[in-house]
């Protein structure tokens, strides 16, 4: 097992320089196909919790001395050619997945593996390493993908309702007596207790906590996870579960209409203010409209609202800090 000497610095500069963040995706259509090509490390790290708790991550990393969890997320058009080099720095063996596009197969210790694929599908995608499933993934090699429809822009797939701009939304669940014996290469032996509910890897921090309102180690004000919009700027959020904790999307302000499930385009939009996401790879895309909201009087136009979820366990942070865990926040500007 590496220790490496990036480990032992502060939480706070270890999870805005570590545990890197990643801004807004932006994106812009093609008439044409290209090749998108990405690198990743497989590296590992431990980082410092909110409750002063070391936790062992694993990660697709931008570098070799860096843990991203999750992995950058990717968006990329329908046809490109994706070419992913993948280099294993650790000392056991891992792989790329992106279920019904591409498998690497085993990638050893030191490996560097190159695969390609072509982007067939649309759709919301998890990346992720399959092998010792779930506790790989769960440890944190996992990342968003995205396959935009040909030459559009503005749908999800052909005929779907519009949206001017996209976020990922990928939830996790922690428990660190598995992330343990998962550093030591032994297979976790206890029931599985998630004590850490992350939001593309950060947990919320409420007014006053220490870190509140930094969007290197604040979930509720994180670049990759907070929304933020004028009236009608309508926000496709790709919502993917790598985690083992089933949970229940709730956003403030405005229903959201609800596209797919698990994959699947469902066959009416509904209407929704809670979306029930399943554990262990669900998978669900909805559009938050940034409308006026309704239920204000007198009406208001900006302002900043919650996403939480229901399960109340994944509101807290180690067994009792409240407001800890995964959410963030809508902003109407
Ligand atoms: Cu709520």
């Amino acid at each position: 097992m590496k220790r490496r000497d990036f480990l032992k610095v502060g939480s706070a500069t270890f999870a805005g320089s570590v545990f890197g963040s990643v801004g807004l995706l932006t994106w812009a259509p093609r008439s044409y196909a290209q090749t998108i090509s990405k690198t990743f490390y497989i590296t590992d790290g431990y980082q410092n919790l909110i409750t002063g708790e070391n936790v062992y991550f694993r990660g697709f990393s931008d570098s070799q001395n860096i843990v991203n969890v999750p992995g950058e997320s990717m968006i990329v058009q329908q046809g490109d050619t994706v070419k992913i080099t993948i280099t294993n720095t650790l000392d056991s063996t891992h792989s790329f997945v992106i279920d019904g596009l591409v498998d690497s197969g085993p990638i050893a210790p030191n490996q560097t593996k190159t695969i390609t694929f072509e982007a067939t599908d649309v759709g919301s995608y998890l990346y992720y390493d399959k092998l010792n499933a779930p506790y790989n993934r769960l440890v944190g090699l996992h990342g968003g993908f995205a396959v935009m429809p040909n030459g559009l822009s503005n749908q999800m797939y052909p005929g779907s309702p519009t949206f001017v701009q996209q976020y990922f939304w990928i939830f996790n669940d922690i428990d660190p007596v598995w992330h343990s014996a998962i550093a030591n290469g032994q297979t976790p032996t206890t029931a599985y207790e998630p004590r850490y509910f992350t939001l593309n890897g950060l947990g919320g921090r409420p007014p006053g906590a220490p870190g509140a309102h930094d969007p290197n180690i604040d979930a509720l004000t994180d670049p990759r996870s907070a929304l933020h919009g004028h009236i009608g700027d309508r926000t496709l959020v790709r919502i993917l579960n790598p985690g083992l904790a089933a949970q229940s999307v709730h956003c403030h302000a405005n229903h959201v209409e609800w596209l797919t499930e698990n994959g699947q385009i469902r066959p009416d939009v509904w209407k929704k203010d809670c979306l029930y996401l399943d554990g262990d790879m669900g998978a669900l895309d909805a559009i938050f409209p940034f409308e006026v909201p309704p239920d204000s009087y007198p009406p208001v136009t900006t302002g900043a609202y919650p996403m939480h979820l229901h399960t109340e366990m994944s509101q807290t942070a180690g067994g009792g800090y409240y407001m800890f865990g995964a959410m963030t926040d809508i902003y109407f500007e």
